[in-house]
């Protein structure tokens, strides 16, 4: 992908390019937790996005993206969002740069990946954090990596709209081979945690479908949230958010929110003790353990979050069937997307045919399954 993306800036911007490569993220547990400051457990893949950029000596950004074969330019000195348009995340991230303090001046850019549009392993993090990496190295602004995570996060809660926490930029920026990353979302620091499945791999099965008004449920949920630390405050003196209540004061927490927020308010709560727990079992070995977390993990999401739909529950609901999948779950925002499974290395070829069959049939639509395993995270390639 390097040389496609070096090929194609020469061809149209007549320089070769200095290229970035940033990857996309899977979470093996902890949802919707990093928007109340709690903890996730996410890790880079190696599927990503790749960035060429070069000083144009202008006041102007053109951009060509390789794999939609379309073209944007605009001008430094003003810019805005233009609604549901990949250019957004460039504007974003050149906006957040500029408000730092960064002198950006005009530069040409030529970007294209291999993380499937919608599959929930967030590409538009890899791509932000992309552009941030090649911009820092572009004008050897050597922008710290948690300053480029947190540009990111603001950069497509304003240009995108979407109100998104930091796990997504955080581990395109951090990721490391053979590690995952044990998040806390109020510090944003992280443990890295070595990975070794022995004889069993990870497996994403992407559903292909990603519903309407994903985004503004997503949004629906965190204000729903943080409504409910509002609601516990007296209860709860100094409380900043859900993090701070402990799984032991649930029956409390039931009797002071309204029946809708409970569950949403007990999901969080509950999946910040699922990450703990799970941390302790990858690092004692202890996989069917962190199987039974992930189970766990999916039922609140799907029945207390409601961040599920049909294809991602079945897909769950199959997966854990099968004697030789340790743990199956929605991962990301949910709405769609993919299921990540833990699963016997010499069981795929059987779940991929017997899980392709049944999706099929009762979807009419072909499964995709991507194979992932934690790798590094975002930087320059020479
Ligand atoms: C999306 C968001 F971008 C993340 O911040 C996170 O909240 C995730 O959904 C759910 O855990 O990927």
């Amino acid at each position: 992908m390097r040389e496609i993306i070096a090929k194609a800036f020469l061809e149209i911007f007549s320089q070769d390019p200095l290229v970035a490569f940033a990857p996309g993220r899977i979470n093996l547990i902890g949802e919707h937790t990093d928007y109340q400051e709690g903890f996730v457990f996410p890790a880079a893949v190696a599927q990503g996005i790749w960035v060429g950029v070069q000083k144009n000596g202008t006041n102007t950004t053109r951009i060509h993206s390789v794999d939609f074969q379309e073209d944007f330019v605009f001008d430094l000195q003003s810019f805005s969002p233009k609604k549901g348009h990949w250019a957004n995340y460039i504007m974003g991230m050149v906006s957040q740069f500029k408000q730092a303090g960064y002198p950006v001046t005009g530069f040409d850019m030529a970007f294209g990946g291999n993380i499937p549009v919608g599959s929930g392993l967030s590409s538009s993090a890899a791509l932000s954090v992309g552009i941030g990496t090649a911009l820092s190295g572009l004008f050897d602004f050597k922008i710290p990596k948690k300053s480029l995570a947190l540009y990111a996060q603001k950069s497509e809660q304003l240009f995108e709209g979407l109100n998104c926490g930091i796990m997504d930029p955080y581990a395109s920026a951090f990721g490391k081979a053979n590690h995952a990353l044990l998040l806390d979302c109020r510090t944003n620091s992280h443990q890295e945690i070595p990975i070794s499945f022995g004889e069993y791999s990870l497996l994403l099965v992407n559903t292909k479908v990603k519903h309407k008004l994903a985004d503004s449920a997503y949004n629906k949920r965190r204000a729903a949230v943080e409504e409910s630390v509002s609601l516990l405050s007296d209860a709860f003196p100094g409380i900043k958010t859900l993090r701070d209540i402990p799984e032991s004061a649930l029956d409390q927490v039931k009797a002071i929110l309204p029946a809708e927020l409970f569950p949403k308010a007990k999901h969080v709560i509950m999946e910040d003790g699922r990450v703990h727990k799970a941390g302790n079992c990858l690092k004692t070995g202890d996989l069917e353990g962190f199987g039974k977390l992930m189970n766990a993990s999916h039922t609140s999401l799907s029945d207390d979050y409601e961040v599920s739909c049909k294809e991602l529950d079945f897909l769950a609901e199959e997966a854990w069937k099968k004697p030789y999948v340790l743990g199956s779950r929605m991962m990301g925002g949910g709405f769609g997307g993919c299921t990540i499974n833990l699963l016997k290395t010499d069981s795929v070829d059987d779940f991929k045919k017997t899980i392709s069959k049944s999706y099929q049939d009762t979807f009419q639509i072909e499964p995709e399954f991507i194979a992932v395993s934690p790798s590094a995270g975002a930087h320059l390639l020479d």
